[in-house]
């Protein structure tokens, strides 16, 4: 039997566009992608896709054994700022599935793992800029902890058992196939959104709170290529770093104005300003650099102008 990949959380916003890109690549019917919801982009039906909570550890293994999977995607998270509205379900949440997932690898019914970690691992104590791969770690929120507890766990897996398995620290993710939902960097995409919608926006963070992010194509890209390095060449076993590219709400809008003269931004920073305040203004990624050769593509400006030509069409504003 042909062996097949796992997607855990296809829907979601980095699942929908790895989903697929997957199946451009390797076919339609090689990877299986699953999520608690059914799929609203019907694109994802375009090959083998189920229901599945990826908390229910049965399910999980019954779809391994059906189509004899042997990679799992796990991209199932409650992410920063739903995470610290309810702490215990996102514990539970983010914590549970990464263990069984990496339990089905110890087993050997599975050979590969990838798994997402996140900028939230640092914290207030960590150097805020060129924040390096090894450094302080003192996550603050719920989702920080759990995503470095994660890491922990899969260094673990790797050491003790042999697992492969492979992470990249996402910075705030950038997309237009599909919306972010609970992040603390979540208004650099409604920006975009309202920006063509209404010509307008109000932002939760304030004017110069600098975060790393990164356009999805980017990501989609650095995560394959991790898949697919050769096994000497991931040293680290935790997560890497990724740098992606940095830029307070004020910057964001001013390249938004570039191309909408009169595109205009407010600011009323809320709850989530704290949390962005905990985490890095940028990130060194020269570990990804020199282990798996990794380059990204985007800048500000051209990913501007691929989000804004691309929600245009979607929206049909044209
Ligand atoms: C969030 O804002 O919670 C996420 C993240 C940085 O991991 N986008």
């Amino acid at each position: 039997m042909k062996k097949t990949t796992l997607i855990l959380g296809a829907c979601g916003q980095i699942g929908t566009e790895l989903t697929l890109t997957l199946r451009e690549k390797y076919g339609n019917e090689t990877i299986i992608a699953t999520d608690i919801n059914e799929p609203r982009l019907a694109e994802l039906k375009n090959g083998p896709f189920e229901v599945l909570d990826a908390s229910d550890s049965d399910g999980i293994r019954a779809i391994c054994e059906k189509y004899n999977v042997t990679t799992v995607y796990h991209l199932v998270a409650m992410l920063s700022a739903t995470g610290e509205k309810f702490p215990m379900k996102a514990w539970d949440l983010n914590m549970r599935s990464l263990l069984y997932v990496l339990e089905l690898a110890k087993e050997n019914i599975i050979d590969k793992i990838f798994w997402p970690s996140s900028i939230a691992v640092f914290g207030p104590t960590t150097p805020k800029n060129l924040t390096p791969q090894q450094t302080i770690m003192e996550p603050s929120t719920v989702y920080g902890i759990s995503k470095l507890a994660g890491e922990r766990w899969c260094e673990y897996y790797h050491n003790k058992y042999g697992v492969d398995v492979r992470s990249i620290r996402y910075p705030g993710l950038i997309s237009w196939k599909s919306q972010p939902g609970g992040g603390t960097t979540d208004y650099a995409v409604e920006i975009y959104y309202k920006a063509l919608e209404q010509g307008k926006y109000t932002c939760f963070l304030s004017e110069h709170r600098a975060l790393p992010m990164m356009y999805m194509e980017d990501a989609v890209r650095a995560t394959i290529e991790l898949m697919e390095a050769p096994t000497e060449h991931v040293k680290i076993r935790s997560s890497y770093n990724l740098a992606g590219i940095s830029f307070d709400p004020a910057t964001i809008g001013a390249s938004i104005k570039k191309l909408m003269p009169e595109f205009e931004l407010n600011f009323e920073p809320d709850f989530r300003e704290d949390i962005a305040a905990s985490w890095p203004e940028s990130i060194d990624d020269s570990s990804a650099q020199a282990d798996w050769n990794w380059s990204q593509k985007y800048n500000l400006d051209t990913m501007t102008e691929a989000m804004l030509t691309n929600l245009k069409t979607k929206l049909q504003l044209l």
